[in-house]
């Protein structure tokens, strides 16, 4: 009889360690599921910023980077001078669009014609710098 109490708190000790094992497989069961559903709600629009990127010219070793441009009419377009020496973006087409003298390291901003059409701009300063600006 003495050895049944032992047995007894073995069983006892068995099931007990059953329900915390059954207590972990719930809760590992539950942080699975959170993990799964994690990735599709941190996804982003991919074309979101693609659409929101902001006109830019960017002058480099006497070279307008792009050198063609396409934009929306009336938009907005930034250009950085990343050169030594000043330069402008100015339509050799009358009186189109000009920046002005843009000093080394400085940005300038302009705004694109609202009528669609192909506009060649230089710059004034260096004449041989040539891009051309496509309104649509
Ligand atoms: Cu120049």
């Amino acid at each position: 009889m003495p050895i049944a109490r032992p047995r007894r708190n073995a069983v006892r000790t068995a099931a007990s360690a059953l329900g915390a094992l059954s207590l972990l497989v719930a809760l590992s069961a539950c942080t699975d599921s959170a993990t799964d559903t994690a990735p599709t709600s941190t996804v982003t629009p991919p074309s979101a910023t693609t659409a929101a990127a902001e006109a830019r010219i960017t002058i480099r070793g006497f070279v307008f980077l792009p050198q063609d441009l396409t934009v929306r009419p009336g938009e907005q377009i930034t250009v950085h001078n990343n050169n030594s020496v000043s330069h402008t973006v100015t339509a050799t087409d009358g009186a189109a669009f000009d920046t002005g003298d843009i000093a080394p390291g400085q940005s300038a901003t302009f705004t694109a014609p609202d009528t669609p059409g192909s506009y060649a701009f230089i710059c004034s300063l260096h004449p041989r710098m040539k891009g051309t600006l496509t309104v649509v």
